[in-house]
């Protein structure tokens, strides 16, 4: 008789659990990347879903294995399924490899590699430690390539900015039905309550959002989160493009009541290296035509998302870079 194993379905639905918790912190990681992690028994049973809330907080792993251990289960871990490759570097943490190697787990699936160089070696060396290892995208399960894309998608804005040395870029474009961005006159929006809160949600995740002059003269945006519950206790960067110093004082102030931290900008790059250097991870960019015209002209964009008004409601189109 052979040892009883989770069964490639059993990990599949493991491996949706780890992606769900860590999408509940995307936006609220940074610089850390979301990551989530569920542990399961030889009978496929889930003994512990967590995920990695904030940067200095446990990792995905440790996380999940410290609830399974709440719970009085840590002797039943078999199988470790976590949305990135687990680290093996002390950080602001020590490393999930030796917490997964001090309990009895026999297993590990991750979906993307870790492409931190001073994190990067745990499938390897939990592999030389005897562990049976590999990614998601090699479970023989039909769903095994969308899971990987669902955690490479997760970790995109980690990757942006760690190899180009910018944020990942968000445009938000809403335009009428004539393709027009400018609302009519009287109304500072002509987007529809779900556009509205998809709007809310793109500046939710943002760890930045980036504006220009003047859009501020004109409108004065709030930038808020307001139609969507906001993370608790998240930094926000405004970045505003301005260079020739045309923001007034009085938004400023306004804005850092709001708990933005505003900085202004000479140009696109430098206001891009400042963001990364900040720790920024997803940028918004809410800005007029023009402004909007230059990042897309200069290919400074990751995703594209346009809220375009129609006669049966508004009709959404993401595009990725
Ligand atoms: C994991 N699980 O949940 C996360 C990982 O400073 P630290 O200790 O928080 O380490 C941060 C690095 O660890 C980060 O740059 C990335 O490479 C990796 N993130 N790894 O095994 C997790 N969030
Ligand atoms: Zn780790």
């Amino acid at each position: 008789m052979t040892a009883p194993l989770p069964s490639p379905d059993q990990i599949a639905t493991g491996f949706q659990l780890a992606l769900d918790a860590a999408d509940r912190f995307v936006g609220a990681t940074a610089p850390n990347p979301p990551v989530g992690c569920a542990l399961l028994a030889a009978d496929g049973t889930v003994l512990a879903v967590a995920a990695h809330e904030a940067a200095g907080q446990p990792h995905a792993e440790a996380a999940a294995l410290a609830a399974c251990r709440a719970a009085g289960r840590q002797g039943d871990i078999h199988t470790v399924v976590v949305t990135l490759e687990p680290c093996n570097h002390y950080g602001r943490t020590p490393p999930c490899t030796e917490a997964i190697l001090a309990s009895p787990a026999k297993a590990v699936w991750y979906g993307a590699g870790d492409p931190n160089p001073t994190a990067t070696g745990g499938a390897a060396r939990l592999a030389a430690a005897g562990l049976a290892i590999g990614p998601i995208a090699d479970l023989a399960h039909a769903d095994a390539a969308a899971l990987h894309a669902r955690a490479a998608r997760l970790i995109a804005p980690f990757v942006t900015r760690l190899m180009r040395g910018h944020p990942w870029l968000t445009i938000k474009q809403a335009l009428d039905a004539d393709g027009s961005m400018i609302p009519p006159p009287g109304a500072k929006t002509f987007t529809s309550d779900a556009s509205l809160a998809l709007a809310h949600d793109l500046r939710r995740r943002a760890d930045a959002v980036i504006t220009g002059s003047g859009t501020i003269l004109a409108d004065a945006p709030l930038l808020t989160v307001r139609r969507v519950e906001d993370l608790s206790r998240k930094p926000r960067r405004l970045a505003i493009l301005d260079r020739r110093g045309r923001t007034p004082a009085a938004y400023l102030d306004a804005a850092r009541a709001r708990g933005f931290a505003p900085s202004l900008h000479g140009d696109i790059p430098g206001l891009l290296a400042d963001l990364a250097a900040d720790s920024v991870l997803e940028a918004l960019v809410e800005c007029g035509p023009t402004l909007l015209a230059a990042f897309l002209e200069a290919g400074l964009w990751d995703e594209h998302v346009i809220i375009r008004q129609g006669a049966d409601g508004d009709v959404v189109t993401r595009a990725l870079a």
